[in-house]
């Protein structure tokens, strides 16, 4: 892929761009939101560069079942019991970049329905 193809998270995943990883393997990467919104604040984000939750085909099953379960990883390595996973599809959800991600937020009570 061209270097200016990609999106800001392929290149983090790519090693081009520094971030603060708690977590890679051969399928995810998972790393600090530079904006947190809670005390722990992590994107889980596969290699694999699909660009929103509306773009996920059947193929794509087994590599986003692994983003739970990174998550989940990154979520007791960290200490949490309780904690929230939020995805945003599209920019009116309020989606910025467009490389598939999921927020893990915790150490703090959230608010249900969100804003
Ligand atoms: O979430 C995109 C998130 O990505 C947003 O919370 C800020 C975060 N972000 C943007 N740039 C960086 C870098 N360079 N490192 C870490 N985190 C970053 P969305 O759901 O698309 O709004």
């Amino acid at each position: 892929m061209a270097d200016s193809d990609k999106t800001l998270f392929q290149k983090i995943a790519d090693g081009e761009i520094p971030a603060d990883l708690v977590y890679q393997d051969d399928r995810a990467i998972a790393f600090r939101d530079i904006h947190p919104q809670a005390p722990t604040h992590v994107l889980v984000v596969p290699r694999q560069p699909i660009p929103r939750a509306d773009a996920i085909e059947p193929e794509d099953e087994a590599v986003i079942g692994h983003l739970f379960t990174v998550a989940r990883t990154v979520a007791e390595a960290e200490g949490l019991s309780d904690y929230r996973l939020v995805v945003n599809n599209g920019e009116g959800a309020g989606q910025t970049v467009f490389h598939l991600h999921v927020h893990l937020l915790g150490g703090r009570d959230f608010q249900w329905p969100p804003g």
